[in-house]
């Protein structure tokens, strides 16, 4: 067995992080138009985002990012060239509805998808589109407290079928929500949640994933509507199979637990259903969701198509004991240190079995069609001689392309690879420029300085040659 002959080979990016023109043509302020860059920075931002709120910072990275809005022309002939069949971005909710609760969509924002997306087809590329990726139009965070807010609900809704409608016939895969688990990682990225002393977090962070979750089911009934019944819409998650530290049955119990936070998203998006398990999880976090007539038939009536994830890394648990272990450096995902594993430069551990293991682990539980939307390595990269010698990067790509490959001969059914940052662009984690990702690099900088101009590195041959021959020439 092996890839599929129409396999979408492809790459990743988001609105938010590629476009700039952030109050261009109409555009609303996102999310993370008020973050700053920079590691501590943007964490404590994230963390505090009140307070961030009513700072200023010397500098916002998103407000020009890689100039995508006006580049985007010649970057996707370079994504072409390479021989991209696929091409996964978001649209900027608020640049369709700059505050989120217009009964109008804002026609210059409308207008620059379908320019966008008509320059994808010029080459044959299928555009995949995430519908809301970290930019939840930042008016319905201030005003409405985002999606703990069930008002959120008819506002995405609006939009969902606004686009829809627009562009149905040019976009075919659709995804509802980026990293929809992220809510409990990162809330104001996820879900615009800022909260307020003794608030009982998980409580506000279930709700507004029940909100999430529901949003989600009303935009696959508008996509099956209004686009047909062959739209394919898909969930999405942030993957990485959570690790037992030892084989100590505690430990092994916890990996269960951890895993099934993750899974509680996809289980409503693709099963239709709350799990049982949810019952006592929510009872012990002192969580009780509320839910309106209709909410439960509507999940189970319109589950998605298939399971896109992101996979950068597995985690680590450990039972609680007296054991101390070592606490993995990367941010939004607390993890322990697994000692058989190797880190990027920000100190993701590398991990390519992982996603044999959990590619594995999601196509047993749901049996529907996975897309891996996101994967990659984040570095630094030294542009010499017009070009970067990235070999690491093709190293990481390499060995998890293998595993992905494993897990297809394991019987997965894989629709398609997209890598993230396929061009360099701003990082949502640390809003740094300098973790790179891309096969082609950016001339700019932390502070926002450079030409913007485009060099191939060593990795976009590389990756042409892994396309023209599906994955056999690695
Ligand atoms: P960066 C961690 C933190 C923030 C977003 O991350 C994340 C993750 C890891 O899962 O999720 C995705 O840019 C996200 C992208 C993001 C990518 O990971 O912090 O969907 O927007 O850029 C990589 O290195």
């Amino acid at each position: 067995m092996s890839l599929r002959a129409d396999f979408l080979w492809g790459g990743a990016i988001a609105a938010n992080q590629a476009e700039g023109a952030y109050q261009k043509d109409g555009k609303g302020m996102g999310l993370v138009d008020i973050l700053p860059a920079g590691g501590e920075l943007r964490w404590h931002a994230l963390e505090n985002p009140k307070q961030a709120i009513e700072t200023t910072y010397d500098h916002y990275p998103s407000h020009e990012a890689i100039d995508f809005y006006h580049t985007y022309k010649e970057d996707i002939k370079l994504f072409a060239e390479m021989g991209f069949k696929v091409f996964r971005t978001s649209i900027s909710w608020p640049r369709i509805f700059p505050k989120g609760d217009e009964l109008e969509p804002n026609e210059a924002g409308l207008k620059f998808y379908d320019d966008l997306f008509d320059e994808c087809h010029k080459y044959g590329i299928e555009p995949l589109v995430t519908l809301n990726h970290f930019d939840t139009p930042l008016y319905l965070a201030t005003e409405y407290g985002g999606w703990r807010n069930r008002k959120l609900i008819e506002f995405y809704e609006r939009y969902a079928k606004v686009v829809l409608e627009r562009y149905k016939d040019k976009v075919k895969y659709w995804l509802t929500f980026n990293e929809i688990n992220m809510v409990l990682h990162i809330p104001f990225f996820g879900a615009g949640l800022m909260f307020e002393e003794g608030e009982n977090k998980d409580q506000i962070k279930f709700q507004a994933a029940h909100h999430q979750l529901v949003a989600s089911s009303l935009a696959t009934k508008a996509a099956k509507e209004i686009v047909g019944e062959d739209v394919m819409v898909g969930c999405m998650l942030a993957a990485g199979e959570v690790y037992p530290y030892s084989c100590h049955p505690d430990d092994m119990l916890k990996a269960v637990q951890e895993n099934r936070k993750q899974y509680f998203f996809i289980d409503v998006q693709s099963r239709g259903e709350y799990s049982t398990y949810t019952k006592r999880m929510f009872e012990e976090l002192g969580v009780e969701v509320e839910m309106e007539q209709g909410d439960k038939e509507l999940l189970k009536k319109y589950p998605v198509d298939f399971i896109s994830f992101s996979y950068y890394s597995s985690r680590l648990t450990v039972a609680d004991t007296d054991r101390q272990v070592e606490q993995s450096a990367a941010n939004a995902f607390e993890s322990g240190k697994n000692p058989y594993l190797e880190e990027s430069e920000w100190g993701w551990q590398i991990d390519p079995v992982g996603l044999r293991v959990t590619m594995n682990n999601l196509y047993d539980r749901y049996q529907k069609p996975l897309f891996i939307v996101e994967n990659g390595l984040g570095a630094v990269d030294e542009l010499e001689d017009d070009t970067v010698e990235d070999d690491y990067r093709i190293e990481y790509m390499r060995d998890h392309l293998e595993q992905m490959i494993e897990a297809v001969k394991d019987g997965v059914d894989l629709l398609g690879y997209t890598s993230w940052g396929c061009i360099d662009l701003v990082s949502a984690g640390t809003g740094e420029m300098k973790k790179r990702y891309g096969f082609i690099y950016v001339d700019r900088d932390n502070d926002g300085n450079g030409t913007g101009k485009r060099y191939k590195k060593k990795s976009f041959d590389w990756y042409k040659k892994v396309i023209e021959s599906n994955g056999k020439q690695l």
